[in-house]
């Protein structure tokens, strides 16, 4: 990928980033003897409630490569939780990140502006969906940019009343604690929480017998009118697939009929795309597939090429509707971080990830589904794009098996290979590599996953 060409062909690095060798590579036992050191700190110094997934320090990254301490080398199946969609290190990111370094690294946006920033919503205007007047807002993580497409619904409608789904994830600050549905690890202990955030049933097809996407939303609707009440809704906050939820792609019609019902009765409909935006599906938005338009978009995670930065994207009468001065931060839109994000934009559209994050996804779909053929304890596939799980069950049931998916990911890991898992019951593995990522790897990876199946009983 990236300056050398071909979508898939093997790459020593100098297309993907500076020099990390595009292989897999397994130098000592997994975590090495300098990854172990840097554990030992990392307990004495760190705050223990922030976690580790995999206990082994990255020393660099590029493609699809994270390299660590010790020499190894691991195959990465998960992006940093789907921020380096572009690649840990593009080229391009690095080259703008280093010249705006040296111009300057911070003013304050509110203090004096500065043109990146401006950029920067230029292109969330006219790349996200609808072609109404837009403008964009810039933050600096996703759960910040959640909580300001509440603000701003808020501010706009004068109501109060949030309505999220099961198994939605929105974030670790209160607001979004609140919006967030899963108890542990996110919200054990820290409330009480936000009032007046209210959940619906979402469309779960694995889960809720195939309902279809207007029957599961008619369901929602159902308890939005009896529970909460239009008129006293702000917004419906939806992720148009879910991430930490499970990956869970919601049946066809759903979004479009919850997205049809807001506009009728004047509810802003907001979708969280932090996780499925910039290429990530295989088009700029997940919402883009379904042709569905949301009143306000978040995106975070891809949208910097790793840099901190979240945005808010929406009609502008909906946007412009707070007061002066009503929305901001020290930070937000930071100067490198859009630097950052105007690379990566460039990358998407002159590399053609969007047709790369297909590719990705159809090899993924492909050894995974084959896998769901052959593996009883693996009930399904799903996922678009580059953005694919699988769900782990007791043999041809649909029983939740969080050991089992804990122990695969865990013997993978141990091999080499980055593989994430999420999901309400914690039985999901979720693939969503960085799309510079070769096929090579991508297979290697897999065979690696197909591996572990066959050894683990
Ligand atoms: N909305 C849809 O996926 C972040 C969380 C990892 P922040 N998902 C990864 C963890 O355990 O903290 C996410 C998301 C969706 C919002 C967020 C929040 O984004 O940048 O982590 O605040």
């Amino acid at each position: 990928m990236g300056t050398s060409g071909t979508p898939g062909a093997a790459v020593d690095g100098g297309g993907v980033g500076v020099g990390v060798e595009q292989s897999r590579r397994l130098a000592t036992a997994l975590p090495g003897p300098r990854s172990r050191e840097l554990m030992t700190r990392k307990t004495g110094a760190v705050a223990a409630g922030v976690g580790t997934t995999m206990p082994v320090f990255a020393a660099r990254a590029a493609g699809g490569i994270v390299e660590d301490v010790d020499g190894n080398r691991l195959i990465d199946l998960g992006s940093g939780i789907a921020v380096t969609t572009v690649g840990a290190s593009n080229p391009r990111v690095a080259d703008a990140v280093r010249q705006q370094v040296e111009a300057f690294t911070h003013t304050c946006f509110m203090i004096t502006p500065y043109e990146g920033y401006v950029a920067v919503a230029e292109q969330l205007n006219t790349l996200t969906p609808g072609d109404h007047a837009k403008r964009t807002a810039l933050f600096n993580s996703g759960a910040e940019a959640v909580e300001n497409a509440v603000k701003i619904a808020r501010a706009a409608t004068g109501r109060q009343a949030v309505v999220v789904f099961d198994h939605a994830y929105h974030g670790r600050t209160n607001l979004t604690m609140a919006m967030t549905a899963k108890n542990l690890p996110y919200k054990h202990g820290f409330g009480p929480f936000a009032p007046e955030v209210y959940r619906a049933p979402l469309s779960y097809p694995f889960r809720d017998g195939g309902l279809d996407g207007e029957a599961a939303a008619r369901h929602a609707l159902d308890v939005i009118d009896k529970q909460v009440g239009a008129t006293n809704l702000a917004a419906i906050v939806v992720e148009p697939i879910q991430g930490e939820g499970g990956f869970i792609v919601p049946a066809p019609g759903f979004l479009a009929a919850l997205a049809a019902w807001c506009r009728a009765h004047g509810v802003v409909f907001v979708a969280d795309e932090v996780q499925t935006g910039f290429a990530r599906t295989g088009d700029w938005f997940a919402c883009d597939h379904e042709g569905v338009v949301p009143d306000l978009i978040v995106t975070a995670k891809g949208i910097a090429g790793g840099l901190p930065l979240s945005a808010v994207t929406g009609r502008a009468e909906l946007m412009d509707a707070p007061h002066a001065g009503g929305l901001g931060g020290t930070y937000g839109g930071n100067p490198i971080a859009c630097a950052a994000a105007l690379a990566a934009i460039e990358s998407i559209e002159a590399d053609g990830l969007l047709g790369r994050a297909r590719e990705v996804g159809a090899l993924m779909k492909a050894r995974l589904g084959a896998l769901v053929e052959r593996d009883p304890r693996v009930g399904d596939v799903r996922g678009r794009g580059a953005m694919v799980a699988i769900e782990i069950v007791r043999p041809d049931t649909t029983e939740p098996d969080a050991a089992l998916a804990g122990a695969i990911a865990a013997a993978a890991r141990a091999e080499g290979v980055i593989v994430l898992t999420c999901g309400t019951y914690g039985n999901v593995l979720r693939f969503l590599p960085p799309l510079t990522i070769s096929d090579a790897l991508l297979t290697e990876g897999l065979d690696v996953l197909d591996a572990v199946f066959g050894s683990i009983a």
